[in-house]
């Protein structure tokens, strides 16, 4: 059987692609199935609630030792839940900075393009071979492609915006229109667990030579958000710090509404760095950036200085 797997908690980008490309190879005649590791992302199950869609939440330790591994939107094995047999994947969608393991997967076939979501690349193959899409992919695609470009305002692709109207057409819903309401539930972050949850800086950065790990904030007027909540912010990175033993710590928030990004750092270490990099100034352990930039267009600039 394939299983279809992604990086533990995912967000909404992970989550579509592994039920876009599940249906996907179903529509095939092809046996597969995903599997959701950790909690998603609040935004998931937003979407969900909305939309009525159900999510076949797996046991994490469903994977036989011959199941066949596809990854979607990572190649890197160490964000996985599972230990596996890289000889077992056999094919990886994904638009993340190709690591240095995926020399070592054999059997893989794979795809990394560099467009904003990977469920663009998912959606990309119903386009190709002309499938039909249900209501449920469709849905989620759309959205991934909509969380990953911030509303199509973080430098969306053509690919992207093409596939997004595709989309949105086989659904057959207005699904534009909700993306403000979707937008501002999802600022609604309430106790430290989901926010830690949401920040997702739990792992370094190892495509990098430096221990690196920058979390990641997407909400509605950042400028709140962060005055009300910067105490609980610096302590998270804090302990994330302690407990994985990481030395450069950031969060890249992002304003979705009104498209301006507050950087914060934990130390002058990590201020240095990202001054530097983003030629940007930081006080008070904060740095203000007027427009867009997603953690991932930092961490390719970041890369090209500290790269493996
Ligand atoms: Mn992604």
């Amino acid at each position: 059987m394939k299983k279809i797997l992604s990086y533990n908690m995912p967000d909404m980008d992970g989550v579509s692609c592994m039920i876009g490309y599940s249906e996907f190879l179903q529509n095939k005649g092809e046996e597969c199935e995903y599997i959701i590791d950790g909690k998603p992302k609040k935004e998931v199950e937003i979407v969900c609630n909305k939309f009525n869609i159900n999510l076949k939440q797996s046991l994490s330790n469903n994977l036989n030792k011959d199941d066949k591994i596809i990854l979607v939107d990572t190649n890197e094995p160490s964000e996985l839940n599972h230990k596996i047999d890289l000889n077992n994947i056999v094919e990886i969608i994904d638009h993340h900075h190709i690591s240095d393991k995926v020399n070592e997967m054999r059997n893989a076939k794979v795809q990394i393009e560099r467009v904003r979501a990977a469920a663009t690349l998912v959606a990309e193959r119903y386009m190709k071979e002309n499938i039909s899409i249900s209501k449920k992919s469709s849905t989620m695609l759309y959205y991934g492609i909509v969380s990953n470009t911030m509303n199509f305002n973080a430098n969306p692709t053509e690919r992207d915006i093409k596939t997004a109207n595709w989309l949105e057409k086989q659904s057959k819903i207005d699904l534009k229109s909700n993306i403000k309401e979707i937008f501002i539930e999802k600022s609604k972050i309430s106790d430290i667990i989901s926010l830690r949850n949401e920040m997702d800086m739990e792992y370094r950065n190892e495509t990098l030579k430096i221990s690196w790990t920058m979390g990641q904030l997407e909400v509605a007027n950042v400028k709140e958000f962060i005055s009300e909540k910067k105490e609980i912010i610096t302590s998270i990175m804090q302990k994330i710090k302690d407990e994985r033993n990481i030395e450069f710590l950031s969060v890249n928030c992002i304003d979705i509404l009104n498209g301006y990004n507050i950087l914060i750092s934990i130390n002058k270490e990590t201020e240095e760095i990202l001054s530097k990099t983003l030629k940007i100034e930081f006080k008070e352990g904060m740095a203000y950036i007027p427009k867009i930039i997603t953690r991932k267009e930092i961490s390719e600039k970041i890369w090209k200085k500290y790269g493996k």
